[in-house]
């Protein structure tokens, strides 16, 4: 798709409709090929201070030419200029696919994912690293013209790059080109990680209405913003933020650093923090776990309090006490929220379905510190959010390891979630982070509505057993039996 013929020719006449044959002579010297440009359907019209721009699509038998485009700019002044960006297309062209469209976009995938694998392979800059997985795409035919003219089917996947466009030959299924199109960028910021208490393990620190402070500054951390979409605000593959108070954070650099008493600071705790949590989803296998950009609204609640809308798909980080999205935790606890809703429409519909959202929040909020809490007090939850309204050490909102039991059923989902938390935890400790996040995201696929505690333990040791094998399903067992859940 060298050959372009990108020629500016100034021209007075108007542009009819226009289908032209031309001849040209093959590389290999053989016998001269009829070909043809095809027609131009016109796609876009745009108004400028000068004049108007006539944007034309080059067409093959109805089929759009890839990259072949046709440009008619008139100025006021009555001069037109031509920009000519079509290729020559053999007349005969074939344009009945031997491929179905879904083998097309089978090959497209695999081409993505194998670029991801190799780029993970090669990556040894962990900043860099990007996980796989194209998800579905759709697939259209088109046409490319030029010396290796053939028709081929246009494939658009969003992957965790972004979208990437391939080209698969309508004929032997060869994957001509596959590029990302959309623009995944980087960006800086800092942030606390998971929350101050923890990673300076110190239950002394305050909050001091969110004045900054040396202690707190030093809690920071600059980060790397990945999958952001270049837009210059915070919003990406996994993340939007869709509203603040003050407005949303911009920067055309992407450098989102701020301290913590800016409010612009929280949205940068939520951005980095849902994309950590949902590349680590990747990882662990899943792609449609709540796979798209969640909507956030940041400190535009004064209660202490934050929540998930599964009527919007929006998550309200409220600012009452410790700013809610300054700890990373309360985050992943109304994450934890937004993955059931995705995953179960309708999710919560009775009590017990009500705790285990909450506990599920909780547990979500302590599995996914681990990585960055060096073993300090994993199960207490929000431990920093925490010291506005807790008065004994270590401050902690909730526990995951209570040893509630249903026995302890108090009829309020918060409360009675710690029974579900401690069951998640025990499974954890028995089968470790990874196979138990697994078995427990795999268990939720099968949840009612209206789930009993009873219910969903059932099908999160089914998932284990499915997973795992038997034994690693009688640890599940044993830590919903010791909660008296089974
Ligand atoms: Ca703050
Ligand atoms: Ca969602
Ligand atoms: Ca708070
Ligand atoms: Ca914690
Ligand atoms: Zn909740």
């Amino acid at each position: 798709m060298s050959n372009r013929r990108k020629a500016i020719v100034a021209v007075t006449a108007g542009l009819a409709t226009i289908s032209l044959g031309l001849s040209f002579t093959s590389a290999a010297g053989a016998a001269p090929e009829a070909t043809t440009l095809g027609s131009l359907k016109l796609v876009k019209t745009k108004t400028s201070l000068l004049g108007k721009h006539y944007w034309y699509q080059q067409t093959f038998k109805g089929l759009p030419v890839i990259n072949g485009y046709y440009a008619k700019h008139e100025t006021k002044a009555g001069g037109v200029q031509i920009a000519d960006g079509r290729d020559a297309i053999p007349a005969n062209l074939d344009v009945s696919a031997k491929l179905p469209a879904a083998s097309a976009t089978t090959k497209a995938t695999e081409a993505i994912n194998a670029k991801a694998a190799r780029a993970r392979i090669a990556g040894a800059d962990k900043e860099a690293e990007k996980v796989p997985a194209a998800g579905k795409g759709t697939a259209q035919l088109a046409v490319i013209g030029g010396p290796n003219a053939r028709l081929v089917w246009a494939v658009t996947s969003r992957s965790s790059e972004g979208s990437s466009r391939s080209l698969v030959d309508a004929d032997s299924g060869a994957v001509v080109e596959s590029k990302v199109i959309s623009d995944n960028a980087t960006g800086h910021g800092s942030v606390f990680d998971p929350n101050p208490v923890v990673s300076e393990q110190n239950e002394k620190l305050v909050d001091n209405n969110d004045k900054n402070s040396d202690e707190l500054f030093l809690a920071q951390k600059n980060v790397i913003l990945r999958n952001l979409d270049g837009s210059g605000k915070l919003n990406g593959t996994y993340v939007n933020i869709a509203e603040a108070k003050g407005g949303v954070a911009q920067n055309k650099n992407n450098n989102f650093v701020y301290q913590r008493a800016n409010d612009k600071f929280e949205q940068v705790e939520a951005y980095y923090q849902v994309n950590q949590t949902q590349e680590y989803i990747h990882k662990l296998g899943f792609t449609e776990v709540n796979n798209e950009s969640q909507d956030f609204s940041i400190n535009t609640y004064d209660g202490d309090n934050s929540f998930y809308d599964p009527s919007t798909d929006v998550i309200t980080m409220g600012e009452g006490g410790v700013d809610d999205a300054e700890d990373a935790e309360v985050i992943w606890h109304e994450y934890g929220h937004a993955i059931q809703d995705d995953v179960v429409p309708g999710f919560g519909e009775s009590l017990e379905a009500g705790s285990i959202g909450e506990g599920f929040g909780d547990y979500w909020a302590v599995t996914n510190s681990i990585p960055v809490s060096k073993g300090f007090n994993l199960p207490c939850v929000m431990d920093w959010d925490a010291t506005s309204y807790t008065s004994t050490e270590p401050h902690c909102l909730r526990r995951t390891d209570t040893g509630k039991t249903t026995d302890d059923i108090v009829g309020e989902v918060h409360d009675d979630g710690e029974i579900w938390s401690n069951a998640l935890w025990d499974i954890s400790l028995a089968l470790g982070r990874e196979k138990a996040n697994k078995a427990i995201l795999e268990g939720t696929f099968f949840y009612a509505p209206d789930t009993s505690f009873a219910d969903a333990a059932r099908v999160t040791v089914q998932a284990t057993r499915l997973l795992y094998g038997k034994a690693d399903a009688q640890k599940v067992t044993d830590a919903f039996k010791a909660r008296k859940i089974l």
